[in-house]
This record gives structure tokens, C-alpha cells and sequence, in this order.
């Protein structure tokens, strides 16, 4: 990689819009990609960073299934929550974009119908997994099965999860559809495939050769084992009803591949973004004639993810011509909790949006941590504990408590005005020096993409201050010479400064809450390190705790939430209402009906009113609902209904029916939903 580029392209892998965000993507594709651009733009660089929602593929049309919703609900709910949760962390993407949008169907749809054109694909006719129940084709996440490299017992159709390897869904032993539950059976039908096979010799010399000892071993390692099994063809389109339309009058009802459309969405992305700010997305994404002005594409992922961006996009964009190539993915490893894997279904995860409940405004802690033990080399692991003691004794002891001393004593001793810096001791001298080095030292391993190592100096850089100070005893000498203490805190509130500024791309607020204190401006990295940065007689603002102690208990907590089964048992059960005959149960008429609005009656903190699709008509309900489920998560969901309960006005709106409910002890409310997406109308016995 060179050392100098003019503009870079920085990209973070697309969560799905199928679920919230936990500690596992932002230690593995967020936090680091962020701090890296951030340290680029205090560097002054023109940089993007691009991410956005991908919403497409069975991972979204699965959860929908789970949710009895439809898929456009769910990447709505999720879209907004993930793009609210990474905004709250900090994560500086200059477009979260999504990839419903149709600028991103039109892109991907381009880059189709060029490869298409260029007679690149191959359309193969192959049987393909079929579920016979639900009459569809079972593509990558829609089976499972064992991974016939590893053994693994749950891996997908496409890859798996445990040794990584990608697959295809008939390399499964035992597949069995997702959809059923049953052995699905083979059926035949036409797709267009990627011939990876025959960019092999490419991909030798650009990657193996081209990017040998550049990359991360972990990734290269990767690349190079797929490569030397041989790359096999790969479809592009799938047989789906929800994603990118394959732009072919004779492919009707297909969908190009996920994997195909997702990281184009890096390319839509920019396009959108460039419109919002009058740029031009090409400076980002294209060859220039002069290989000079080329930007510098780095993508930040986890190490699922390394296949698809290090040989299966790259083969695609050197296909099209005329897109600049990855320079590196520095991909992580994966983050484990309290010694165990992550899991979704399990529960087993710290959600990023709970722990913003449960932490508010330590953010940075969090950041801070997720740094300190990124999975960069190998698998590591999180623990509440862990949490707990880097906070206490790092930064409330170390960073907290250097700046706090400063801060306080030059308000003790000089009025909370900078103080002039006399004749130099050794000690001075010395120091000072040692901050000097730091920032290039800093930024070295930044551009290795070494974070936690960078923020090891950032800490030690913090311990030199706080050194310093206990070496020179200022409280001591004030007694005796004011003029040598003013030296001293001249020093401290120097390396404190010059802190905010290296500390501000692993933690933006704090640096911001430091740069205020002391009236520095923190964006400009090549300020840092200078004994000149804080002016004399300038003030300073008084002293605010940039961090505070956790206690045991608020981390016991999180662990026995951890411990927490995800079915809660009631505790104490209402008894039994007096028998009825079966016919009085026939007389209710209980079927599924979706909603199609939801709205909230004014004035009622209650109620929500629903118009709801019962199959027979669209009628509306009204439901006192609002303080368990927001309208917008309402809408799309299917639920059950009492459909002959006679009308009745409530607060002036008549509501024809009544939205069946499960009622906890506490009083909150769950509705009762169809398992399996079920018809509208259909009756409930
Ligand atoms: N949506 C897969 C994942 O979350 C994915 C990444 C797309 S990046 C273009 O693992
Ligand atoms: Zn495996």
C-alpha cells in the first residue's frame, strides 16, 4: 500500500436489517473502520466513509417468516433502529444508506447487464434444493446442514459459519429446508454464474502475489487456501421473491444473488451521497488516467465476510473495468462473550441499543474496550468483568484522573488561566521530548491497522502525564516556588492537550468534553505532540469527570441478564374460568388478519388504531396497545382477531373487533401471532 493517497474510499459491511446490533459488529467492521477514518480526516485526507442497511436476501425474508411480517417491515424497523444505534456510538459514516433504494437497484442492475453484455456469465441449468411444501427454491440460507469440511451441524447453504468455508447448498450433508423442516428434493433451473474459475489466474497475481505480506495474515491466509482448492463458478441470481430484479426479459421471478447486489451497495451508496453534497461518486470508485489520483478502497468486515470482498467483488469489479481494486480489508476475527460464541437465537449478546439503555452517555466506555480487546489477530473475548476493570482502572485511574489533576490544580493555583512555562528542568525536557514522539507512533500503528496497539499508546501517553506529575509533585512545590509549579502544569495541561487529540478517533466525545475544557481544537492530528498547543494565560474551563466507576452491582446485573432464560416463567397464574361448551367456543369467530395502518388515537397514551386486512373486508380496530408496540412495528404484522365482537365506540372512533393479546403479570402485553405467515381470513379453531 502506498503511503500517500489523495482521497479514500472506506467502506463497513452492510449489516442486515434483520435484527439489532451487538458488540460483535462493531468490534469486528465498525469501531475500527471508524477510528481509521477518523484519524484520516484529522490528518486532513478527503475521505469517505460509506455504509447502509442490506436488506436483501433470505437472511431479511426468513425473519420475516419468524415474525409473521412481511420483509419490507422488517428492514424498515431495522434500517432506522441500526442507523440510530451506530449514530449514538459515534460511528461517522458519511451515507447509511440501504439498499431498497432504487438508485442501488439500478446500480446493481448495471453491473448485471454489463457482465451480461460482455458475455461474462455462464447460464447453467443444475437441480437445485426445493422445498415441495412451501413450492420454492431453497438458495444459501434457506438450507442447512453439516459442513462437509468441518463437520459443523448448523451450517448454511452458502457458508459456514464455524471454519468459514463457502459453500453451496448441495455441498451439505444432511440439508435440510429451513422453510419445512423436511429433506428438500432436487429440481432443475437456469442460472447466470460468475466464472471465478477463470479470473483464478488473475486473482494469483493481483492477490497472492500482489498483496503478499500488505494484507493481514488471517485474510491472506484465507484467500490463499480458497485459491488453492480451486475457484468453482458461482450464481449470480437466485430464485427468490424479494431482492434486486435480474435485469433478463427471460428471467422473470428471479432475483440477482445478495452477494452480487450487497457490496455494490458501497457503489450506490456513494452515488447517493455524492448527490446530497454536489461530489462526484467517480473521483471514489473509478480508474483515473493517472493511477496517482486513484482513491484508496479499503473495506472494514468481519471474517465471514472476507471471500466475498476479497475475490468474489474484486473478480466482479475487475469484470466491469474501470473500478479501482481494494488496496486491503483488514478483516477481524470474531469477538466471543464471557468465554462463549455471540448468538442471535440464543440471546446470548451484548445488543448495542440495550446497553445504550443501561450505560447512558458511556459510549466512548464501551468503545474504549471493544478496542482494547479487538479480535484483530485471533477470536477474543468480552467479559462484563473485563468492562468493569478497564474502566475503573484505565480510564477513570489513568485518563480521568491525569486530566483531572491538571485541570484542578491550574484552577487551584493560577486561576484557571494557562500558565507560562519558565526554564526547562531534565525532567521537562525529557518529557516533552517523549511527547513529541507520540503522535507519529500513534499513527504508524493506525495505518497498520494495529487499534489496539494505537490505543495502548493513547494510554500511554496518559501515564507519561500522570508520571509526570507525580514525579514533580506540584501540590508540593506551590508551597515554595510558583514559578516552577506554573512550569509544570504548563506540561501537564501540554500532554493533556495534546491527549484530546490522539484520543479522538477511539473516543469522540470524550476528546470533545477534553477539548473544551481546555479550549483546544482537536481535529487537526498534526498538532498534537507540540509543546506550544495551549497558550499562556489562556483559560481553561473547570473540571468536568470524563469518566466515572462502575460498581459491582451494575455489572452483575449485565451478567444475570446474560443468564437470563429468553422464556420468562409467569410467576403466578390466574386460575382457570368456569367451564363453557363447545359450542360457546364456536360462537367466536377468531382468525389472522394483517394491519395494514396503525396510527395513535389522539389523546389517549393507549390506544392505537389499527386498519386491519381480515381477509373478508378492511376494517379498523382499536387496541390499548401503545405503551408494549409503536404503530410502526405494527404495521405488516399479521396478528389474531375476535372478529364478531360487537362494535363499540371507544374515545369517538368505533372499533370493529378486538386484537387478541397474551397478558403478563406485569401488565405488559405480547401479541398472539401465527407462527408461519398464515392467509388473512383464515379462522383460528
Ligand atoms: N450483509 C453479511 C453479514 O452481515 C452482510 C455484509 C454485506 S457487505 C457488502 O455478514
Ligand atoms: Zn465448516
Amino acid at each position: 500500500m502506498r503511503k500517500d493517497y489523495k482521497r479514500y474510499t472506506i467502506t463497513s459491511a452492510l449489516p442486515y436489517a434483520n435484527g439489532p446490533l451487538h458488540i460483535g459488529h462493531i468490534a469486528g467492521a465498525y469501531l475500527p473502520a471508524d477510528i481509521y477514518v477518523r484519524y484520516l480526516r484529522s490528518k486532513q485526507k478527503d475521505v469517505l466513509y460509506v455504509c447502509g442497511s442490506d436488506e436483501h436476501g433470505a437472511a431479511i425474508t426468513i425473519k420475516a417468516k419468524k415474525e409473521s411480517t412481511t420483509p419490507q417491515a422488517i428492514i424498515d424497523k431495522y434500517h432506522e433502529l441500526n442507523k440510530s444505534t451506530f449514530e449514538k456510538f459515534g460511528i461517522s459514516f458519511d451515507i447509511y444508506h440501504r439498499t431498497s433504494a432504487k438508485i442501488h437497484h439500478e446500480t446493481s442492475q448495471g453491473f448485471f447487464t454489463n457482465l451480461y453484455e460482455k458475455g461474462e456469465f455462464e447460464e447453467i441449468e443444475s437441480e437445485q434444493f426445493y422445498d415441495e411444501e412451501y413450492k420454492q427454491f431453497l438458495a444459501d440460507r434457506y438450507v442447512t446442514g453439516t459442513c462437509p469440511k468441518c463437520g459443523h451441524d448448523s451450517a448454511y447453504g452458502d457458508q459456514c459459519e464455524k471454519c468459514g468455508s463457502s459453500l453451496s447448498p448441495t455441498d451439505l450433508i444432511n440439508p435440510v429446508s429451513t422453510l419445512s423442516g423436511k429433506t428438500p428434493v432436487l429440481k432443475t433451473t437456469k442460472h447466470w454464474f460468475l466464472p471465478l474459475d477463470k479470473y483464478q489466474p488473475w486473482l494469483e497475481e493481483w492477490l497472492i502475489e500482489g498483496k503478499k505480506g500488505e494484507w493481514k495474515s488471517n485474510v491472506y491466509g484465507q484467500c490463499s487456501s480458497w485459491l488453492k482448492e480451486g475457484l468453482q463458478p458461482r450464481a449470480m441470481t437466485r430464485d427468490l421473491d424479494w431482492g434486486v430484479d435480474v435485469p433478463l426479459k427471460e428471467a422473470v421471478g428471479k432475483k440477482l444473488y445478495v452477494w452480487l447486489d450487497a457490496p455494490i451497495g458501497y457503489i450506490s451508496a456513494t452515488k447517493q451521497w455524492a448527490i446530497d453534497n454536489g461530489k462526484n461518486w467517480e473521483d471514489y470508485w473509478k480508474k483515473h488516467d493517472n493511477e496517482e489520483d486513484d482513491a484508496c478502497l479499503i473495506h472494514f468486515i468481519g471474517k465471514d465476510n472476507i471471500v466475498f470482498h476479497c475475490i468474489i467483488f474484486p473478480s466482479i469489479l475487475h469484470a466491469h473495468g474501470g473500478y479501482i481494486l481494494p488496496e486491503n480489508v483488514p478483516a477481524n476475527e470474531f469477538l466471543n462473550l464471557e468465554g462463549e460464541k455471540l448468538s442471535t437465537s440464543r440471546n446470548w449478546a451484548v445488543w448495542l441499543d440495550k446497553y445504550l439503555e443501561d450505560f447512558p452517555g458511556k459510549e466512548d466506555v464501551l468503545r474504549y474496550v471493544l478496542c482494547a480487546t479487538a479480535p484483530e489477530t485471533k477470536d477474543n473475548d468480552f467479559t462484563w468483568k473485563d468492562y468493569q476493570t478497564r474502566n475503573n482502572s484505565e480510564l477513570v485511574a489513568i485518563l480521568g484522573n491525569f486530566v483531572n489533576r491538571a485541570v484542578v490544580l491550574t484552577h487551584k493555583f493560577f486561576e484557571g488561566k494557562v500558565p507560562q512555562a519558565g526554564a526547562l528542568e531534565a525532567i521537562d525536557t525529557q518529557t516533552l521530548e517523549e511527547l513529541k514522539q507520540f503522535p507519529d507512533k500513534i499513527a504508524e500503528s493506525i495505518e497498520k491497522f494495529r487499534f489496539r496497539e494505537a490505543l495502548s499508546y493513547v494510554m500511554d501517553l496518559a501515564r507519561l502525564g500522570n508520571k509526570y506529575l507525580a514525579d514533580t509533585e506540584p501540590w508540593k512545590v506551590i508551597k515554595t516556588d510558583q514559578e516552577r509549579t506554573a512550569t509544570i502544569l504548563n506540561i501537564g495541561l501540554q500532554i493533556a492537550a495534546s491527549l484530546s487529540i490522539v484520543a479522538a478517533p477511539f473516543l469522540p466525545r470524550t476528546s470533545e468534553k477534553l477539548g473544551k475544557l481546555l479550549n483546544v481544537d482537536v481535529s487537526d492530528w498534526d498538532n498534537a505532540g507540540s509543546d506550544t498547543l495551549l497558550v499562556a494565560e489562556n483559560a481553561i474551563n473547570e473540571a468536568t469527570l470524563l469518566f466515572d466507576k462502575i460498581e459491582d452491582e451494575e455489572i452483575q446485573k449485565q451478567i444475570d441478564k446474560l443468564k437470563k432464560p429468553v422464556t420468562v416463567e409467569a410467576k403466578e397464574v390466574t386460575p382457570q374460568k368456569e367451564e363453557i361448551a363447545f359450542d360457546d367456543f364456536l360462537k367466536m369467530d377468531i382468525r389472522v388478519g394483517t394491519i395494514l395502518e396503525a396510527e395513535a388515537v389522539p389523546k389517549s397514551n393507549k390506544l392505537l388504531k389499527f386498519l386491519v386486512d381480515t381477509g373478508m373486508d378492511k376494517r379498523t380496530i382499536l387496541s390499548g396497545i401503545a405503551k408494549h408496540y409503536s404503530p410502526e412495528e405494527m404495521i405488516g404484522k399479521q396478528v389474531t382477531i375476535l372478529a364478531n365482537l360487537a362494535p363499540r365506540k371507544i374515545m369517538g372512533v368505533e372499533s370493529q373487533g378486538m386484537i387478541l393479546m397474551a397478558e403478563n403479570k406485569d401488565g405488559s402485553l405480547k401479541l398472539l401471532q401465527p407462527n408461519d405467515l398464515a392467509d388473512n381470513g383464515a379462522m383460528v379453531s
